[in-house]
């Protein structure tokens, strides 16, 4: 240590400058005394005053000297640091959105998946610099120290990733929102490979300390369950109901950052903790049945234990509906009595709130509210339902029939009946008009309605959630199509206006100016500065295109992403991948429809090409291909596939013939942390999912804005790709949705294709035999037998066309030029899959609130 920056030495001043220096009215704040108005003041901006708050940190909260911390102590002290810059935003952008009166927007989400913390804040503060500096000061690698953070994996997959990317662009626009959603002690689980099969291990984030959240216990809201209700005579003598509720939970926030890209504004992620009204019951304590004492607090605290990793397919699970109800109820009562005024009018509270519906986890709040507003604040029906259909909107994220929640009205009768009371009335209301409307259609009236009779009597959130909603979207042009045409038909013929699309979009902030820092430095330099809050300007990257000086540092830039991507492999995975190779890759949850299983197949006949006499290896193009995926625990095949993947990997990597032209990687525990540095390392992104069934896709946007090249069926957002970028650009094939449905309907004979498709039976017969998985052909048979006999998503009716399509890549990648040139056009192109522009569509076209900036 060459500084003394072993202990901070409070002696000094810490520096202050003028700006900085404003009033900390908190809340609930009254000022009584002269001191209270002392303006706080943050660390200096400076590279002194980052290494003295650093010190004050990790001395003082910590409670280590530099020279006996750990790794873990530093990363906390340094995230602490940062957290501290962020505070007055944070302080500021409530104030005035208290003062402004302004209307809210509620995301309400279940799922969040935020991606590390310490680097976006870095970023939102600029500090990137000086922290930098700051650590070399005090002996650190500040990369090193980033790399210690476990992030918050509170999310499964494309819907919680999404969330993310909102909150960020709307905190970049400045609009006015506060995401609420769940602090699951426990995230999406952490996946390892025992065998090459895939084995969850909890993932414990919160262990070794959480620097970016505040706990406010004293705000916590208790929230009730169970029990019964009653009908009893108002004072005014009017006819009323009450839940009469059997137990309860209190809902503690916890608050985290959300902080826009170096424009001071800090919005609030407002993430619900369950925690036991009685900690234990002191009698039985004292009998010394200890056990029993604390089996109520471990019950209501199970509620936020874990995420529910199934992403798709509902098992309507007990806990899962309290999970929901917990975190709408206690947020809709946080926002009323903690947000509004407290005289509010709540008659007025569309102009005070927009609850955007994050799919249909958060639907409960709809009879949660009306049940706030006739119960509690005496509100006609009538009146109560005006005022709610206006504070809510829908977003549909899902194409699969499976994956529509429906709750058994047996739970939810146990579990929330003034709930179920309320759905039915509003039910009994909706049916009247659809009857009065389509003259009588008892058949349109069943299909329509809330309440489904079989298998069991379930209430349908989708349904319930489209009656509700002023609007109603889909998260792409084709879905949203499908969405009104197949999913919901009727309501859109009732409502046509009600339904709309919007694109969804990625934030550029982390998955281009953080994941690919290379390519980031390279835009500013053609374009200039500003690109990164108005990505529609990389369109000014075309003419480069053309500018071979250009391309050239365009694909060194891309050669330094993958040897970063090398190097983390090695370390993370003890992976090698081979130097050189055209990087093709598919990340994204495990799924049939995704078809990871076509992806498979082509890399097995890729497999059987170089065995085989009739092609020269040295003639074919080098391949690595990645994997990245999780599978929901309960789901069979999905577990298979990932089996599969890794024991076809473990051959072809052992076979020495095919060394040098062929490689399969898989790391484990794909996360956004991992997808950072494998997007911009990528040559080809992998969308081969059946038309008509991925809603939109995500990862797809990022693969394009980091100049790789699509290759993709016509489905989700890949449309809206193809047509941005050109056809030269992205390699389309397979079935349109159309053609699928016709398909279906005629009837589809997976062995059919088999047998006509001399290139697709030997990959699967080669696959059968064991030849691809170490001469076991065990390892195969599932997968095998269900696209044979089932094959859901029609991977081998794609197959052909499919290899074609990979031909032509090849063809193209040879070319380097001709591959830049397409890859750069990319990159120039997809401006239009930025989340800001996905958050302005909502706000025109959903919201009806204004950016600021
Ligand atoms: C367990 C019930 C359940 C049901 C549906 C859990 C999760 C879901 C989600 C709707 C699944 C999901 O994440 N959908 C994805 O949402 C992304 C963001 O809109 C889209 O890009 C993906 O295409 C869509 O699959």
């Amino acid at each position: 240590m060459t500084h003394e920056t072993d202990f901070h030495d409070d002696s000094r001043t810490v520096g202050e400058t003028p700006e900085m220096a404003t009033s900390v009215t908190g809340p609930q704040f009254e000022p009584t005394h002269e001191r209270a108005l002392t303006p706080a003041v943050g660390p200096a901006r400076d590279v002194d005053g980052f290494v003295r708050q650093f010190l004050r940190e990790l001395n003082y909260t910590q409670g280590v000297p530099l020279s006996r911390s750990t790794l873990n102590d530093q990363y906390l002290a340094l995230a602490r640091t940062v957290r501290h810059y962020l505070m007055q935003g944070w302080i500021r952008t409530g104030k005035r959105r208290r003062d402004a009166g302004d209307k809210v927007i509620g995301y309400l989400s279940a799922e969040y998946l935020l991606g590390r913390q310490l680097d976006n804040a870095l970023l939102a503060a600029g500090l990137e610099d000086i922290a930098r500096e700051a650590m070399k000061e005090c002996g650190l690698d500040v990369d090193l120290l980033r790399s210690q953070e476990i992030e918050p994996g509170l999310g499964n997959g494309g819907l919680g990733r999404l969330a993310a990317c909102f909150v960020d662009s709307l905190a970049t626009m400045d609009v006015s929102c506060i995401g609420y959603g769940i602090r699951y002690e426990y995230g999406i689980f952490k996946q390892t490979f025992e065998d090459g099969r895939q084995v969850e291990v909890p993932d414990s984030w919160l262990a070794l300390g959480s620097p970016w959240e505040f706990p406010q216990p004293d705000r916590a809201v208790q929230i009730d369950f169970g029990g019964h209700t009653e009908r009893y005579t108002g004072d005014d003598g009017r006819e009323r109901t009450r839940w009469v509720p059997a137990w309860d939970v209190q809902a503690v926030p916890y608050h985290l950052l959300v902080p826009g890209y170096r424009n001071g504004v800090v919005n609030t992620l407002r993430l619900w903790s369950a925690k036991a009204t009685n900690a234990f019951d002191l009698q039985l304590f004292n009998q010394g049945d200890y056990a029993e004492a604390v089996r109520a607090q471990t019950f209501a605290e199970n509620i936020t234990k874990v995420l529910y990793p199934e992403d798709s397919t509902p098992q309507g699970r007990e806990l899962r509906l309290q999970q929901q109800y917990f975190f709408v109820a206690a947020s809709i009562k946080d926002f009323i009595r903690h947000t509004l005024p407290a005289d509010f009018d709540l008659h007025r509270l569309p102009e005070r709130i927009a609850f955007q519906l994050n799919d249909t986890h958060p639907v409960i709040a709809i009879p949660e509210l009306m049940r706030i507003l006739v119960d509690e604040h005496d509100f006609e029906w009538d009146e109560a339902w005006d005022v709610t259909k206006q504070c809510f909107d829908y977003t549909c994220h899902t194409l699969l029939p499976e994956a529509l929640e429906v709750w058994p009205v047996d739970l939810l009768g146990r579990l929330l009946p003034r709930h179920l009371e309320i759905v039915y009335r509003l039910n009994e209301d909706f049916l009247a008009r659809v009857r009065e409307q389509f003259d009588g259609d008892e058949v349109r009236a069943r299909r329509m309605s809330m309440v489904q009779e079989n298998p069991v009597r379930a209430i349908r959130m989708a349904h319930l959630a489209t009656v509700a909603a002023t609007k109603v979207n889909g998260v792409a042009e084709l879905h949203s199509q499908l969405l009104r045409d197949k999913v919901l038909p009727d309501f859109s013929e009732m409502w046509p206006d009600k339904f709309t699309n919007v694109t969804n979009g990625v934030t550029p902030r982390r998955f281009v100016r953080i994941a690919n820092p290379g390519m980031s430095e390279l835009v500013t330099e053609a374009i200039g500065e500003g690109w990164l809050t108005d990505l529609e300007r990389l369109r000014e990257l075309e003419p480069f295109a053309d500018d071979a000086a250009f391309r050239e540092r365009f694909r060194a830039v891309k050669a330094g992403n993958k040897e970063r991507l090398r190097q983390l492999l090695h370390h993370r995975d003890g992976i090698d991948l081979p130097e050189g190779h055209l990087l093709d890759v598919m990340v994204k949850r495990l799924h049939e429809y995704k078809r990871q299983s076509l992806k498979l197949l082509h890399v097995v006949s890729l497999y059987q090409r170089l065995l085989s006499d009739e092609v020269d290896p040295e003639s074919t193009t080098p391949r690595t291909v990645v994997f990245g995926a999780k599978a929901a625990p309960g789901y069979f095949m999905a577990k298979e596939t990932i089996a599969l993947i890794n024991a076809v990997a473990a051959t072809i990597d052992a076979d020495e013939r095919v060394a040098g032209r062929l490689a399969i990687a898989f790391p484990a525990n794909y996360n956004v942390t991992l997808a950072e540095t494998l997007i911009p390392a990528a040559d080809l992104s992998e969308q081969i999912s059946l038309a008509g069934k991925e809603a939109s896709g995500t990862g797809n946007m990022k693969f394009a804005l980091n100049g790789a090249l699509t290759i993709g069926t016509d489905d989700g957002a890949n449309v809206e790709i193809r047509q941005l970028v050109g056809d030269d650009n992205f390699f389309l094939f397979g079935m349109t949705e159309p053609r699928v449905a016709e398909l279906q309907a005629k009837g589809y004979v997976p062995g059919d294709v088999y047998a006509s498709s001399p290139r697709l039976k030997s990959a699967i017969d080669f696959l059968a035999s064991g030849e691809a998985t170490g001469g076991d052909p065990s390892r195969a048979a599932a997968v095998v037998d269900d696209l044979l006999s089932s094959d859901r998503f029609m991977a081998l009716a794609d197959f052909d066309a499919y290899v074609e399509a990979q031909e032509k890549v090849e063809a193209t990648y040879a070319d380097t030029e001709a591959w830049t040139r397409s890859a750069i056009l990319n990159v120039a192109r997809s401006g239009f899959f930025s989340s800001d522009r996905s958050m302005r569509d909502y706000l025109d076209r959903i919201w009806n609130v204004s950016a600021r900036s």
